[in-house]
């Protein structure tokens, strides 16, 4: 039996070395970091929209160290446009994190949506073995349950939706929201982060499709599906290991050397979704308030570079280096700068490094499906305070973080107050009972648990 996994995303993107030769690097992201060991441990296919390079094909990954097969779906540029950057990142993403007013929706963009939904599933069909399990990853595939079921009715079929869902008055803005609804309940499973997803899901199948629901099981076209909450964990050991270790140490030092004052992080991938300019805004009225912070902390933000194809994306980049310089031309002085700020991605040790650098970690989307920033500092740290938005799917399993409304500078600002001065006792024992719940479910459990759970369907 093996596992087929279905992501618009590629695990680990080709890219050709100085040598001519062709290198496989991880991609940066939650679905890729949650999966990859997964499916490394299981053996199958791993389908995804691979980018048009020549001499490119279907790969085993990882290089060097075989252990599944990467099966690429090619898209021509116009489907990349209509299906990724178009429908999914501006009609689905900003509907689902409740950006209604950011939405697009596009009749000639879905259609687009439908075709390459239904390539994804036609691969998927043609990679099927009897027994074996499929799972379908996120918002940009939310038909391909359907139409894999379509042409194997008995397979069985797992869903993760990794962002938020909506309240179902949110939800039903979608003109496609019946279809929507319809290409889910092809999964026996679907998964999501929170109860409240869970509970905004079932509300929309009763109102919209006017399906049976009965506890988390609903009836559609004669087939139920189980509607669970199984928020994703992280790979607890590889990231205290790793924070541990001499390298990391080191390069935590000279980051803590370098700026020599206290260390305030943010790592983001730069969305209108994750609360940057906010964050900015609270600290610019927590540097107002505390003439005494000028010289002794420092706002480290790490944005990774995202779609940016999509306009509204460039914008939020102009926005958030508008008040970086805004800020630090208000505040610099004495040769100090109170933001630091790198527009690109690092690479893992780097990361690790700076989470073990901060003293406080602010993780304050305004809305977010889960946030795997907030798990992997709490893993890292040694001694940091984590200051998470009530609106982050990991809230609810992280109660001993200081929560904040992000929505609400001067609450952030009062939070900041209370995380640097908090006593070193009092963070230790935050941290270690937040420790403590992350193992409780690490990626490794809650990835076999999500297979052993299509496999029992
Ligand atoms: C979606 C949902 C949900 C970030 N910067 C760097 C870097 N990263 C890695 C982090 C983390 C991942 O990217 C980001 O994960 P998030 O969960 O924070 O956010 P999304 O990408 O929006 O993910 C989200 C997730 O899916 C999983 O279900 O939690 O709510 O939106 O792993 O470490 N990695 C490296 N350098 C960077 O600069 N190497």
């Amino acid at each position: 039996m093996g596992l087929i996994v279905v992501s618009n995303r590629e695990p680990y993107a080709p890219r050709r070395g100085g040598d001519g030769g062709l290198h496989w690097v991880p991609s940066i992201g939650g679905l890729t970091a949650a999966l990859d060991p997964a499916l490394q441990h299981a053996g199958g296919t791993w389908i995804a929209w691979g980018e048009e390079l020549p001499g490119v094909a279907d790969v085993d990954l990882p290089q060097g160290n075989p252990r599944y097969r990467l099966k690429r779906v090619r898209l021509t540029d116009a489907e990349v446009r209509d299906f990724y950057h178009g429908f999914s990142n501006r009609a689905l993403w900003p509907m689902s994190h409740y950006f209604i007013e950011r939405t697009r929706y596009q009749a000639s963009q879905w259609r687009t949506y439908v075709d390459v939904n239904r390539r994804f599933a036609q691969a998927a069909v043609e990679s099927y073995r009897e027994g074996d399990l499929i799972w379908v990853h996120d918002y940009q595939l939310a038909l391909v349950p359907r139409l894999i079921r379509e042409a194997l009715p008995d397979a069985r079929i797992g869903f993760f939706w990794h962002i938020p869902w909506p309240s179902s008055e949110v939800f039903r803005t979608l003109p496609w929201d019946h279809e929507l609804l319809d290409g889910l309940l092809g999964a026996d499973l679907i998964g999501m982060h929170t109860p409240e997803y869970v509970a905004h899901f079932l509300s929309a199948c009763r109102r919209v499709l006017g399906a049976e629901v009965e506890g988390n099981t609903v009836r559609w076209q004669g087939r139920s599906s189980r509607v669970v909450d199984r928020p994703i964990g992280i790979e607890v050991d590889t990231y205290e290991e790793l924070a541990a270790s001499p390298e990391v140490e080191e390069a935590a030092d000279r980051i803590r050397r370098t700026l020599q004052t206290q260390i305030l992080l943010g790592v983001d991938r730069l969305d209108y979704t994750k609360g940057i300019p906010e964050r900015l805004e609270a600290f610019d009225t927590f540097l107002g308030r505390h003439p005494e912070a000028r010289g002794r902390v420092t706002l480290l933000q790490i944005a990774v570079p995202s779609r940016e194809q999509v306009e509204s994306y460039r914008q939020l980049r102009a926005r958030v280096e508008g008040l970086v310089g805004r800020i630090n031309g208000k505040h610099t002085e004495g040769g100090w700068s109170p933001i630091q700020y790198i527009y690109r991605g690092v690479p893992r040790e780097e990361l690790v490094a700076h989470y073990r650098a901060a003293d406080v970690m602010l993780v304050t989307p305004l809305r977010d499906g889960l946030n795997l920033v907030a798990k992997e500092f709490t893993a890292c740290s040694a001694d940091g305070v984590l200051i998470l938005s009530r609106f982050a799917g990991a809230a609810d399993e992280l109660p001993e973080a200081v929560q904040v409304n992000p929505y609400n500078p001067e609450g952030l600002a009062g939070a900041l107050t209370r995380a640097l001065s908090m006593p070193l006792e009092e963070k230790k024992a935050r941290l270690a009972r937040l420790r403590e719940r992350l193992r409780q479910s690490d990626l490794r459990t809650w990835a076999d648990g999500f297979v052993a759970e299509i496999a029992g369907t």
